[in-house]
């Protein structure tokens, strides 16, 4: 199976990084892309009881023999992406085998300041990024006036594109936030001090990437944020810039859709949501602590505490509609291990009206009530379980309700952080 694509079915933090790490040690992958988003990702991977995390890189940066490859539609921070190779080098990872896009856009210091200071001001309408800048980076990039990473190795062209990029900016920041200018010299200084350190690493990704592809090479496209935060067809206005489903891989990578052969999602046997916006299942009470708690539901990246709910069949069925989901990876049912009865949302009541799919609009969404069906829990630690039939027969009955109302096989189920404490088809 030469081209595979691994994304988050919910609002992200699934285990995708378990699920790509895991894919890439099972066969051998050559490349893993990074498609979508920036250093606001933050992918856990357990390799022999060693913790790494992941944000910027892919998480096949740790598979030894593998090309890890920023692609295209990449929002790159110079800064966080040095700091995060120094610390793997630092741990005696073997980071050489990195490929950064020459069209991938720059996010530069600024753009965090703009994240920071746009989120103070829409006040309790925030929307709760991750303050990484990756909301203006992209915002430059659909106005035509980001920086690639191409332009920091022509010093005029750069100090144009700089000017060009700050002129609007500096109208809102001191005319709308009351804010000083940022200063065109400042900027350029900066990004030219990344520009050694880069240059090496850029290449032509989309034409690697199909050369691979027309040579039998198999490439693992890793997702970052998820399906519910894509600026199309996640919980709009409260979603991620980019877009982390599955065309969106294909237009950050530079590869076309027929290319694709398996699109897998990841999805948690509950859910969560990190930052603001709505969530039918959320939980408020002593089971939403419990799951927050069990499951070690902290962000990754900023270390913000997970919104936690139940599973919900109307988000999987969506997802797997509208990213053409071949099979799901179901993470973290061992959470699930001390619970008497597990509810699933199966459909929402929206005005006293059933909906068994996804409403049409943002606004019947925020309405939505979660309709529950019951199961009986298992009361037993299945962390230990390596095949279908190790599951006690009540997480068996669960796994093949959840499979069922979800709209794609599963393929694997993840019932621990270590990469052997999974379940996959022999
Ligand atoms: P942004 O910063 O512009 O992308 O924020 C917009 C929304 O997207 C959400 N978002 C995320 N949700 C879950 N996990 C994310 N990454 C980190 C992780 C989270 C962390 O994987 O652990 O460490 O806090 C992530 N990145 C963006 C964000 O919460 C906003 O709702
Ligand atoms: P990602 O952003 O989708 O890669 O997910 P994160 O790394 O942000 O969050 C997932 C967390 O769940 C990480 O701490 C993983 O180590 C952990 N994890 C992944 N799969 C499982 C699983 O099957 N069981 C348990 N208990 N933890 C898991
Ligand atoms: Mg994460």
């Amino acid at each position: 199976m030469p081209a595979i694509v691994v994304l988050g079915a919910q609002w992200g933090d699934e285990g995708k990084g378990k699920a790509t790490d895991l894919l890439a040690t099972t066969d051998p992958i050559d490349y893993v892309v990074r498609t979508s988003g920036g250093h606001n990702a933050g992918h856990t991977i357990v390799v022999n009881g060693e913790k790494y995390a992941t944000h910027l890189l892919p998480s096949g940066i740790l598979t030894p023999g593998a090309t890890s490859v920023i692609a295209n539609g990449v929002v790159v921070s110079p800064e966080a992406l040095f700091r995060e190779l120094d610390g793997l080098i630092a741990r005696g990872v073997d980071v050489a085998n990195l490929v950064v896009s020459s069209n991938a856009h720059i996010i530069a210091s600024y753009h965090a300041t703009i994240d920071k200071v746009s989120e103070r001001f829409l006040g309790k309408n925030m929307i709760g990024t991750t303050g990484r800048g990756i909301g203006p980076a992209y915002a430059d990039k659909v106005n035509r006036v980001g920086i690639r990473v191409a332009d920091l190795f022509d010093a005029d062209l750069l100090r144009q594109k700089v000017e060009a990029a700050l002129d609007l900016r500096n109208h809102v920041l001191t005319k709308l936030y009351n804010r000083r200018a940022i200063e065109v010299d400042a900027v350029v200084a900066e990004l030219t001090s990344y520009a050694e350190r880069l240059r090496p690493m850029v290449a032509d990704t989309s034409l690697l990437l199909n050369k691979a592809l027309d040579e039998g090479k198999t490439v693992l496209f890793e997702g970052a944020q998820a399906t519910m935060l894509d600026v199309d067809h996640g919980t709009y206005p409260f979603v991620t810039s980019s877009s982390p489903t599955a065309g969106g891989v294909c237009t950050g990578a530079g590869v076309g859709p027929t290319r694709i052969d398996r699109v897998i999602g990841v999805i948690k046997a509950y859910t969560t949501r990190v930052g603001s916006g709505p969530f039918p299942t959320e939980l408020f009470d002593q089971d939403g602590i419990d799951l927050q708690r069990i499951g070690g539901e902290i962000g990754v990246s900023t270390g913000r505490t997970r919104r936690c709910g139940w599973y919900d069949a109307v988000i999987a069925r969506y997802s797997a509609r509208v990213n053409g989901l071949t099979e799901f990876f179901l993470t973290k049912l061992d959470v699930l291990d001390s619970w008497e009865r597990i509810p699933v949302c199966v459909a929402y009541e929206i005005d006293g009206v059933r909906h068994d799919e996804m409403p049409m609009t943002q606004a019947e969404f925020l309405r939505a009530k979660p309709i529950y069906e019951y199961f009986d829990g298992w009361k037993t630690d299945i962390s230990g379980c390596r095949t279908f039939e190790d599951l006690p027969e009540n997480a068996q009955i669960y796994v093949r309700a959840l499979e069922k109302m979800s709209g794609a096989p599963f393929w694997g189920i993840g019932v621990g952080p270590g990469r052997e404490q999974t379940i996959v088809p022999p």
